[in-house]
């Protein structure tokens, strides 16, 4: 991009004798530089110009170690010395540049959503939403570039992925009309209905102030002590208790605007939207004991299987979706308050409109220049997007500006290669800390006659954001909420009654678990009265769980509607990425074996080959001690196993159970993979495998056969609804 490219057609230079000292009415090219103002040529640390976009640069690369100043250094292993032995001298300015850059390496990390990752992908329109809004990302066949951070809320940068939270989903699209970000979480409703009530929240939820613990969870006092004090939490807190607030993977879940949002067209004309993100590979959870396993297994888990899958080509995919309601005065649908963020509409009420495909391909190059420095704002607004006046989103407008101040070190983060927008930018904002551009001119105010006026506004341009002209109610300044938003059940006992009886098992021990974990019996009870409004058989059972009394309900409350959208069961999705640990023994036909593998890799599964004690890494990925049940979505055994007389005795050999024939490890990564309802296919002697570790040969989603590759085909079935969940007892009635 040239400097001039960011300016209106221009007219020619005034000649000699016009006048140019007064305001401008039109664009005109501003006064010539004068000789002393030639701009340095501004060069990166790789030395390149930060105006050279022919790719990435590896920093590594150059001839010569320099310094921050370009002067190439003999060594950089030792300090300045008087003498080998003798003391380390001030005068090292080199050693003072790499300690003292070192020191500043950190910045501070998120105050929410600081465990994060991201990728780079882009967004293509199918044009369906063109009629409901002028954005031009959503016109027929426009591409636009994006890049999506993912992120707990709760945890420290270094906290586990797995941890039971509400999970970001932020996306920035770099549009031709300047960068639209969509902040969102993948659950649709948020804990409090105005945004002062935010710090608070999220001081109940982090670690306690004294021992700063727990981390990255909310299964501790101050969390259910505030959630049960302020019942609009209850909503977004049975949805964290859900299956929701476990993803299987950040590939496998939804992603939601939560606020409502205003699209104009370009005639003026209005509707209210709830954004949606729908994963092409469904929804999908982890059960809680998973999750506690991979938090100590594999930490990273979310963020390795994300960036597994890109380098893999396995590209994730989402489809971009609006629920549309119309623009009426009162902005409620169907009795929903659509500015009430505690709130969603059933999609069985208002279906979602897919407007387009998100594609994510490519990994960050530097975590920390991408993904750490990435800046979200849902300020971050293009034309035919714009706010509603939900009380929430009116504090987030203001905080995602400031933090970044904070967190990135001044008001210029907006020239962050991460951060800069793909339309020209003609601002007037200058200075400040870390100012990357040399803004050459001498006239940054409006109006000015001395740079030629430039730059004018856009006026009745399309392209410009014009906030569209909201009428706001005749009212007095009052600090309160309209009555509507005091209805805080209606919902939960909604989503509750849409769950089907293994969800709602898997929320009866989330609820027994983090209760579990509160010490003050007074918070126990008061959240045991809160379930008792979303429904008896939750309160009992979590009651039970405690060894309390199950509390009597305050007032009847009415019946529920359920949503079956809501459910992430009963669906059949693509299993392509799914992992298929193989476990072979010194009976396994390698023939057999590659005709499996072949077959997997052609149904896009990932295949683990697992064998007694590894083996070439081409043939064999683990050892029956590297291995762990939760890195597979299901295993198949492929011929005799080792017999544990072959084996050394595992550590956690005791976790197996009783002593068996089969080697422990093997008998407890059957017995976990079991227990976590994910299928089990074999064929040789699979069946004397299974019962040795005491497993039933003919029970739900095991596969047992004669033709290997048929058994894999049926596995792959199981895997497209994603668990067994037959294996689940039903509850007793
Ligand atoms: Fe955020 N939130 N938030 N939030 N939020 C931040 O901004 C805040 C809310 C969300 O990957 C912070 O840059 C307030 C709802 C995501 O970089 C901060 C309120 C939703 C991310 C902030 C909310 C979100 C953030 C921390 C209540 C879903 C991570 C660092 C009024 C719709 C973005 C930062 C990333 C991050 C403030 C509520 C989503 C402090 C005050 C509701 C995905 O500005």
């Amino acid at each position: 991009m040239t400097a001039d490219d960011t300016r209106p057609d221009l007219p020619g230079t005034p000649s000699a004798g016009e006048p140019t000292v007064e305001e401008p009415v039109e664009p005109r090219p501003p006064l010539p530089p004068k000789p002393d103002q030639a701009a340095p040529e501004p060069r990166s640390a790789t030395g390149r110009g930060p105006q050279d976009d022919s790719g990435p640069a590896r920093a590594q690369a150059g001839a010569y170690l320099t310094n921050a100043q370009g002067t190439r250094l003999p060594d950089s292993d030792h300090s300045l010395k008087a003498g080998p032995r003798g003391p380390v001298l001030l005068q090292d300015h080199h050693l003072r540049e790499k300690i003292t850059h070192f020191d500043h390496e950190r910045i501070p990390e998120r105050v929410v959503h600081a465990r994060g990752a991201a990728a780079h992908g882009v967004f293509e329109s199918y044009g369906a939403g063109a009629g409901l809004s002028k954005a031009g990302f959503l016109a027929a066949g426009a591409r636009t570039p994006v890049f999506v951070r993912f992120s707990t809320v709760l945890g420290s940068r270094g906290s586990a992925d797995t941890v039971r939270d509400t999970r970001g989903f932020a996306t920035k699209f770099y549009t031709d009309e300047g960068v639209f970000d969509l902040v969102g979480n993948n659950i649709p409703v948020f804990f409090v209905q105005d945004a002062i009530k935010f710090p608070d929240v999220v001081h109940a939820a982090k670690p306690h102030p004294d021992r700063e613990i727990p981390q990255a969870q909310s299964a501790h006092d101050t969390f259910w002590d505030f959630v049960s004090l302020h019942t609009e939490a209850t909503h977004h807190t049975l949805w964290n208790m859900s299956d929701r607030g476990i993803p299987r993977s950040y590939r496998t879940m939804e992603g939601f605007g939560v606020h409502t949002f205003r699209l104009v067209d370009a005639e003026g004309a209005t509707c209210l939207v709830k954004w949606h993100w729908k994963p092409k590979l469904g929804v999908h959870s982890l059960t809680w004991d998973e999750a506690q396993l991979i938090g100590g297994a594999d930490p990273d888990f979310h963020r390795r299987d994300l960036y597994d899958a890109i380098e893999a080509g396995a590209y994730p995919q989402w489809e971009l979706g609006v629920q549309v309601m119309p623009d009426t005065p009162e902005q409620t649908f169907e009795g929903i308050d659509l500015l009430d963020p505690t709130k969603f509409v059933p999609e069985e009420l208002a279906p979602v409109q897919p407007l387009g495909l998100m594609t994510l391909h490519a990994n960050p190059t530097n975590f920390f220049a991408e993904v750490e420095q990435v800046a979200f704002h849902p300020g971050h607004l293009v034309p035919g997007i714009d706010v509603t006046d939900d009380p929430l989103l009116a504090g987030r407008l203001f905080s995602y500006l400031d933090t970044q101040i904070t967190r990135l070190g001044g008001p210029n983060f907006a020239q962050i290669p991460i951060n800069r927008t793909h339309a020209p930018v003609n601002d007037m904002l200058r200075d400040g800390f870390h100012q990357d551009a040399v803004h050459t001119g001498t006239a940054p105010y409006k109006p000015n006659s001395l740079d030629g006026g430039c730059p004018f506004f856009a006026g009745a341009d399309p392209h410009a954001f014009i906030e569209h002209p909201q009428p706001v109610p005749a009212a007095h300044k009052v600090r309160e909420l309209p009555a509507s938003f005091d209805d805080h059940f209606s919902q939960p006992r909604t989503f509750w009654a849409s769950m089907t009886p293994v969800e709602q098992e898997h929320i009866i021990a989330a609820y027994g678990f983090e209760l579990g974990k509160c010490t003050e019996p007074a918070v126990r009870e008061r959240n045991l009265r809160v379930l008792a409004r979303i429904d008896d058989r939750l309160c009992a059972e979590v009651a039970a769980a405690l060894g309390l009394p199950a509390p009597e309900p305050e007032a009847a409350e009415p019946p529920a509607r359920p949503s079956p959208a809501l459910s992430q069961l009963g669906r059949e999705w693509p299993v392509a990425g799914r992992t298929i640990g193989i476990l072979v023994g010194p009976g396994t036909d390698p023939g057999v074996l590659d005709d499996v593998r072949s077959a997997a890799l052609a149904a896009d599964l990932v295949p683990l080959v697992v064998a007694p004690s590894g083996g070439d890494p081409a043939e064999v990925q683990r050892s029956f001690a590297t291995a762990r049940s939760v890195e597979f979505d299901a295993v198949l055994l492929a011929g005799a196993p080792a017999p544990a007389a072959d084996a050394a005795p595992a550590r956690d050999a005791r976790a197996a159970g009783p002593r068996t024939l089969l080697d422990p490890r093997l008998a407890l990564l059957l017995g976990e993979t079991w227990r976590h309802a994910k299928a089990i296919g074999g064929w040789g002697d699979a069946r004397d495998a299974l019962a040795a570790a005491g497993l039933p040969a003919d029970g739900p989603g095991v596969v047992l056969g004669t033709d290997p590759v048929q058994v894999l085909r049926e596995v792959a079935d199981l895997l497209a609804g994603h668990r067994v969940w037959d294996r689940f007892p039903p509850p007793a009635a």
